[in-house]
C-alpha cells in the first residue's frame, strides 16, 4: 500500500503521525487553544519538530454535541493557517471538513488531503473530491455530531462499520476517485458507546482486510475519560499513547494525535519490537 501526499510517498512500512490542529473555540480537548493564528502556527512548528508527518487542520468542531458554523467562519479559520504553513513547510496538510467549498479552498491554499468525518456524504462533497483528486479519509459515523452520542445502536459493530466503509469505497471509486487515494477510519467516538469503541479497537486489524491504509483517532477522546474515572481531557495523555501503540501494533497506518512527541517515542519503540528478529 502506498499513498502519495504532497510529492511524498507514504509506504506504511511504519505508522505515520497526523498532528491535530483544531482552529476552533470549542474543541473538546484543547479548549480552543489554537484559535489565534499565531499560536496555531507556533503549535504546528512544534508538532513538525516532534515528528508529525501530516498536519490535520480543522475549523469546525466534531465533538459530540457540537453546533455547525457558517461557511465563511470555517473558511476564515482554516485558510489563513494553511497558507501560512505552506510559507515555511512542505509538510502534507489535511483539511478536516465536511464542506465541499472548504475542501476546494483548502486544497487550492495548499492542503493535500481531505479528512471527512462524513465520508463525502455531504452536498457536493463527492464530486468535489473527484475534481480535486487528492487522497481522502473516509470515516464512519453513526448520526451527526449534535446527536450521535444519544443512543448509538449496532448488532455487530465491527461488521457494520466495515460494511459501511466498503460501501463508501465502492461509491467513491465508481464516482472516479482513484482507489489508491482512499484511506479508511472506523471513527472512534462517532456514534459509538464505550463498548462499541472497545470492540472496534480489539478488532482493528480486521479493517486491514479492506486493503486501504487505516487511520485512527483516539487521542484524548471521551472513552478514555469514561474508563479512567472521568479523567479530564488534559489527563488522558498516557492512555492515548497506550491506545495509539496498540493500534500501531495492529498495523494502523496513520495515528491522528494531539501529543506528537509522546506518540512518536512510543511508536518508535513499537516499530523496533515489530522489526526485531
Ligand atoms: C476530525 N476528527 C476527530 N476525530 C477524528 C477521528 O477519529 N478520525 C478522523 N479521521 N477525523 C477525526
Amino acid at each position: 500500500m502506498k499513498l502519495s501526499l504532497n510529492d511524498q510517498t507514504f509506504d506504511f512500512s511504519r505508522p505515520y503521525i497526523m498532528g491535530i490542529l483544531n482552529v476552533t473555540p470549542d474543541s473538546f480537548s484543547d479548549g480552543g487553544l489554537f484559535i489565534k493564528k499565531d499560536s496555531a502556527i507556533k503549535h504546528v512548528k512544534q508538532m513538525i519538530k516532534e515528528g508529525a508527518d501530516i498536519i490535520d487542520v480543522g475549523g469546525e468542531s466534531t465533538r459530540p454535541g457540537a453546533q455547525r458554523i457558517s461557511l465563511d467562519e470555517e473558511l476564515q479559520r482554516v485558510i489563513p493557517v494553511i497558507k501560512t504553513i505552506r510559507e515555511f513547510s512542505d509538510i502534507p496538510i489535511s483539511i478536516d471538513t465536511k464542506n465541499a467549498c472548504v475542501m476546494s479552498e483548502a486544497v487550492h491554499a495548499g492542503a493535500s488531503m481531505i479528512n471527512d468525518v462524513n465520508a463525502l456524504r455531504g452536498e457536493g462533497a463527492l464530486a468535489m473530491a473527484v475534481e480535486l483528486a487528492v487522497p481522502v479519509c473516509l470515516m464512519h459515523m453513526q448520526g451527526q455530531p449534535d446527536t450521535m452520542q444519544k443512543a448509538p445502536q449496532y448488532e455487530d459493530v465491527v461488521k457494520e462499520v466495515k460494511t459501511y466503509l466498503q460501501e463508501r469505497i465502492n461509491v467513491c471509486v465508481k464516482a472516479g476517485i482513484k482507489t489508491s487515494n482512499l484511506i479508511i477510519d472506523p471513527g472512534i467516538g462517532f456514534g459509538k458507546s464505550v463498548q462499541h469503541n472497545l470492540c472496534l479497537l480489539k478488532h482493528l486489524a480486521e479493517f486491514n482486510e479492506l486493503g486501504k491504509p487505516l487511520l485512527l483517532g483516539v487521542s484524548r477522546k471521551s472513552m478514555i475519560g469514561a474508563l479512567l474515572n472521568n479523567a479530564p481531557a488534559d489527563e488522558r495523555l498516557y492512555a492515548s499513547v497506550a491506545l495509539a501503540t496498540l493500534a500501531a501494533w495492529m498495523d494502523t497506518g496513520i495515528l491522528r494525535v494531539h501529543d506528537v512527541k509522546a506518540t512518536n517515542d512510543a511508536l518508535t519503540l513499537c516499530q523496533a519490537v515489530k522489526e526485531a528478529k
